[in-house]
């Protein structure tokens, strides 16, 4: 297996050489952080007044945790360490408050992301020979020109289409031969149900890979793209309040994403304690970004839940490898005093061939019992078929799930297209129990 680099010898470094410019960028990072209001209230708090306060990496331990609601709070300008005129760009995160999160990068820190994002791309085996389609949403949303500028930077030739509008999407990839495709996972699945409803014959097209993260999605799922679409999918993680795209990405080999360690520093807590846990056990992924000046940001709670591997890659880099995203620690459902990920859901649906290419899950009360509806998008053609042949479908569905999560759910089947579509992120829980 040929291996590619962007730079290999930032990607390949010894742990020791590794930490000891995690330091001496950390040091940096406080130097910045002190600049900002926040920080230099909550640092100083913590005894930490100045970059030498840090003599070691396990000096990260003394600084406190950010919070989203620490940003909200100090909206507008609470985090911006250099004044605006040094400013040039600008992202947010909406959220479901209201009062959006804010991003700031200067021209230094936009820099540093888009070499972390060809990083990324290379990783994957992309290169300037191909065409790569930007389906994430351009806007305040980071995944659109994040990987806008990485993908320039590499050289390949990059088609700026942003989200939705499905039919031009795919005449796109056919007028330009498109080879690599970055959007969501929900929405490839979307696209792969417009080619078939449509009668495109994959043949048509040259897809070769995708880049696809934003939101979670099972190995299930993945599987599932890949044995579609016929390409090879990437799971790529990120967050808006750690630059957006490039935290973490998966290389050649697709055994989960190396975190860019030279740029982030990671932690993995118990989210009850707030305890850093044990190499390898799962818990609540902390992010400290080493390389942003504008807008500093040091051990963010990010509520994904996830663990980090302890063996090496085969693939040479030594930047550690983040697991999939198994949930966020805000969309556990508790249904009937059970404890439930969308993913664990996610995981056993996406594994049965006849289910098609989206669901939803429903929860509401019926008298004083929580109960869960998943309602699954099946293949037209086996509505052709005969009703015991749906019947037992649902029942096999029923308990592939309830093998899972020990409960009960209805199951309904639908005929493709009768689900809602989302064109960026997909919403796919709804839950009507009325607030305690
Ligand atoms: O979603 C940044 C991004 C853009 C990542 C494009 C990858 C590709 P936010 O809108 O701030 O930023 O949302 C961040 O999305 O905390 C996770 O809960 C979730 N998320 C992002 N990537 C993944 C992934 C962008 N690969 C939030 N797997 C994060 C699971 C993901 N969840």
């Amino acid at each position: 297996m040929e291996v590619p680099f962007w730079n290999k010898e930032i990607e390949t470094l010894d742990r020791s050489s590794l930490e000891k410019i995690q330091l001496e960028r950390l040091r940096e990072a406080i130097g910045w952080s002190l600049k900002t209001p926040f920080y230099s209230k909550k640092l100083a708090q913590a005894g930490i007044g100045s970059p030498d306060d840090i003599k070691g990496l396990e000096d990260l331990r003394r600084v406190p945790f950010t919070v989203k609601d620490d940003l909200r709070r100090s909206f507008p300008k609470g985090h911006l360490s250099v004044e605006m005129t040094d400013v040039v760009r600008v992202h947010s995160s909406s959220g479901t408050t209201g009062i959006p999160t804010v991003i700031y990068y200067s021209r230094e820190d936009l820099e540093r992301w888009t070499d972390l994002l060809a990083r990324c791309i290379v990783a994957t085996g992309a290169a300037p020979r191909d065409i790569f389609q930007n389906m994430m949403t351009y806007g305040l949303f980071t995944g659109g020109l994040g990987l806008h500028y990485g993908a320039e930077r590499v050289g390949m030739t990059v088609i700026p289409i942003s989200g939705g509008n499905t039919k031009r999407q795919i005449q796109v990839m056919k007028d330009f031969q498109t080879t690599v495709l970055h959007i969501t996972p929900s929405y490839l699945l979307h696209i792969h149900s417009q080619l078939q409803a449509d009668g495109i014959d994959r043949a048509s097209l040259s897809l070769d890979r995708a880049l696809i993260g934003a939101e979670p999605h099972s190995e299930n799922t993945r599987r599932k793209i890949e044995e579609l679409l016929q390409i090879q999918a990437f799971n790529s993680y990120g967050l808006s309040e750690l630059n957006g795209p490039g935290v973490a990405f998966e290389c050649v080999c697709r055994q989960d994403m190396h975190v860019w360690e030279d740029a982030y520093i990671v932690e993995i807590i118990d989210p009850e304690t707030g305890e850093n846990v044990e190499d390898g056990q799962e818990g609540e992924v902390v992010l400290t970004n080493l390389i942003r000046q504008a807008a500093p940001i040091l051990r963010y709670r990010t509520r994904d839940l996830a663990f980090l591997h302890t063996e090496p890659c085969a693939c040479g880099r030594t930047h550690r490898r983040l697991s999939r995203i198994r949930g966020r620690t805000d969309d556990m459902l508790i249904i009937g005093g059970v404890n439930v990920f969308p993913s664990q859901i996610e995981e056993k649906i996406m594994k049965i061939p006849e289910v098609a290419t989206n669901y939803q899950i429903h929860v509401d009360k019926k008298g004083a019992l929580d109960r869960l509806i998943i309602k699954v998008e099946i293949y037209p053609k086996l509505f052709l078929g005969e009703a015991s042949k749906l019947d037992a479908l649902r029942q096999h569905i029923k308990e592939e799930v309830r093998s899972s999560i020990v409960i009960n759910p209805v199951v309904e089947l639908h005929e493709p297209g009768s689900l809602p579509v989302f064109e960026g992120k997909a919403k796919r829980v709804v839950d009507t129990r009325p607030q305690e």
